[in-house]
């Protein structure tokens, strides 16, 4: 590849010339934005530890009272974008939120879509459109762009969930905003109860839902069996994995982010494909060794680690006398509408 020229070779007055004009020259530049072969990523492999986080979370909840954050979240962000970016990759932001007893979280709507995966305690519920979604651990609950969405907690321990948001591709496309909104009224009968058993959905008089996101809430229960039964139904297979479906389409339950539960196996090691998402890795139960790239992260319950796009990952279950679980959240949807999702083996 032909070496180009630099804005050093330029004469001073040029340079000068093009700046008043808001001009660049693209050639000193060509090769950082098209690099050869492989994208330059600024996500870095990183890893937080909830044993460390929790205190500060904790402590979050004496500091900083309901009516002064509206949102009780500590970011997890990836030094590679710059602290103050919070970001974990180009495309997710990923925050631990907690809910204290008989706190209250307002209602607002947003243009980033979001999930929460429930990480700790009973007792908390988010209220999406009007539908009450319990949480319990490793329940996922969606509140896709544009849906109300509250947080209560009629508990008595503190409860705490994974936000994993778009906020930073929706942020960068100039599009983030929210609107707040009053106390929803919970409407019943409005759950997802009909779409618990997989391969039939609600028809009533024929007519299928025209509802855009029909499931709200994941229970952890359900995907841990669907894991264990495909497991059991596929001996051989390696990925033992499920994806977060709407399951109207069948597509993914969200636009933007890809959301899946994996299981290794007891003492499995799995080599994941190269592909062009960005990934992040969240145990709900278990243990795993997780290596991404050159380096390696011990992932025990409720850790979190992120793997950048376009790069190997081997997740080694760290147990031989038990299955790990781990959730997933990744780019993939993103890259498949864009047309720059890549598989590379
Ligand atoms: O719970 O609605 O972590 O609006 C960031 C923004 C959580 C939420 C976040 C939010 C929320």
């Amino acid at each position: 590849m032909t070496e180009l020229g630099r804005l050093e070779d330029l004469p001073q007055d040029y340079r000068d010339d093009l700046t008043r004009q808001n001009l660049v020259p693209l050639w000193p530049s060509l090769r950082s934005v098209l690099p050869p072969k492989t994208p330059a990523r600024r996500t870095q492999p990183a890893f937080w530890s909830y044993q460390a986080l929790r205190p500060l979370l904790m402590r979050a909840g004496e500091l900083a009272p309901m009516e002064k954050a509206e949102r009780r979240v500590l970011v997890l962000a990836n030094p590679g974008h710059g602290l103050e970016k919070m970001q974990a990759s180009a495309a997710m932001y990923l925050g631990m939120q907690l809910l204290l007893p008989g706190e209250w979280a307002p209602s607002h709507r947003h243009t980033p879509n979001a999930v929460r995966l429930v990480v700790e305690g009973e007792g908390a519920y988010t209220t999406v459109n009007g539908e009450k979604c319990p949480m319990a651990r490793g329940d996922l609950i969606l509140t896709p762009t544009g849906l109300w969405h509250e947080h209560g907690h009629d508990g008595d321990a503190p409860v705490v969930w994974l936000d994993v948001l778009d906020l930073p591709l929706v942020y960068y496309t100039e599009t983030s905003y929210a609107i707040e909104g009053q106390r929803q009224s919970v409407v019943p009968g409005r759950g997802d109860e009909g779409y618990r058993r997989g391969g039939v959905v609600p028809a009533p008089a024929f007519e299928r839902a025209a509802r855009a996101y029909p499931v709200v809430r994941y229970p952890w229960a359900d995907t841990r069996a669907a894991l264990l039964a495909l497991a059991a139904d596929r001996p051989e297979l390696q990925a033992v994995q499920v994806g977060y479906v709407n399951p109207e389409t069948g597509a993914d339950a969200q636009n933007i982010l890809g959301f899946y539960a994996l299981m290794l196996r007891p003492g499995q090691t799995l080599r994941l494909p190269v592909r062009s998402p960005a990934v992040v890795f969240h145990q709900i139960e278990g243990a795993t060794g997780v290596s991404v790239g050159e380096s390696a992260f011990a992932l025990n319950e409720a850790d979190t680690c992120c793997a950048p796009g376009y790069t190997e990952v081997v997740l080694r279950n760290a147990a031989a006398d038990a299955p790990s679980f781990l959730f997933l959240a990744d780019e993939s949807p993103l890259h498949r509408k864009l047309g720059v999702y890549e598989n590379r083996g």
